[in-house]
């Protein structure tokens, strides 16, 4: 290398390094608002760690190779000592990938059994509150089956509800009309409404706090307009709550979408 281009690759690394440290300082998720969300932001890091390591091994070497190897002008007499076939190094490279992408694996899948919330026999928790979720063109319709409660409302601002701090809500998830998506960035979780089947997960607010939803999948000229908020409140404020909707809910009579 001749030493202007020796400088930029320098500059280059620097940069390269300073993006990758902020990345991993600041991190590249939204503060996880419920348990699942932890879970979820716990598999990323655990990932980032990995991918982290990985990194550290190849650009090490890369960096070890090209300053250890350069062409000097004292040593002009063409290539290094060229070595193949090593069973030692086959064996580490086979083995090394396997054993991480079994501990991602294994890690992922305890993960996702965490943000289903689903007990061992495939029933819904105990004590979870049952929310039914209905997306339609262009808002959402929440329904709280067990306590008669709906709110449902289209376009800006969207619905909003309460849910109490610390306790598992059962969301069953379908759509009156076309497929959109329940995307609420703060509990790191998408998951798609369909017309024809449902879809079951389980939340639990992790902080009381507003939390800012929308559509994740386009589904018409309105597609951008059907924001949601969920409050998460204390357990008294929710049942409060709850008893206001209720009180209310001849007022608004929503019509099914
Ligand atoms: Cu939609």
């Amino acid at each position: 290398l001749r030493p202007a281009s020796g400088r930029v690759v320098g500059r280059l690394l620097v940069v390269g390094c300073l993006l990758v440290a902020s990345g991993l300082v600041t991190g590249c998720l939204p503060q996880p608002g419920t348990t699942q969300a932890q879970a979820a932001d716990t598999l990323y890091w655990i990932a980032m760690g990995f991918a982290a390591l990985v990194g550290v091994i190849v650009y090490g070497l890369m960096t070890f190779a090209i300053l250890r190897y350069r062409r000097r002008r004292t040593n002009d007499d063409g290539e290094p000592p060229q070595t193949s076939g090593s069973r030692v190094l086959e064996a580490l490279w086979t083995v090394g990938p396997l054993v991480i992408v079994t501990i991602l694996m294994g890690a992922t899948l305890v993960t996702l059994d965490t943000i289903a919330g689903r007990r061992a026999d495939g029933g819904a928790q105990i004590g979870a509150i049952n929310l039914h979720v209905t997306g339609f063109r262009w808002g959402w319709r929440f329904e709280f089956p067990d306590a008669g409660v709906v709110v449902q409302a289209d376009l800006e601002p969207g619905p909003t509800i309460e849910l109490p701090v610390g306790r598992p809500v059962t969301v069953t998830l379908d759509s009156a009309d076309v497929i959109h998506s329940f995307y609420v960035p703060q509990f790191l979780y998408k998951r798609d409404a369909f017309p024809d089947r449902v879809n079951i997960f389980t939340l639990t607010i992790a902080a009381p706090g507003t939390y800012g939803g929308v559509c994740a999948e386009f589904c018409g000229l309105y597609h951008a307009r059907m924001p949601f908020t969920i409050v998460g409140v204390s357990d008294a404020d929710f049942d409060a709550w709850l008893a206001d909707q209720r009180a209310g809910a001849g007022a608004t009579g929503s019509p099914a979408p």
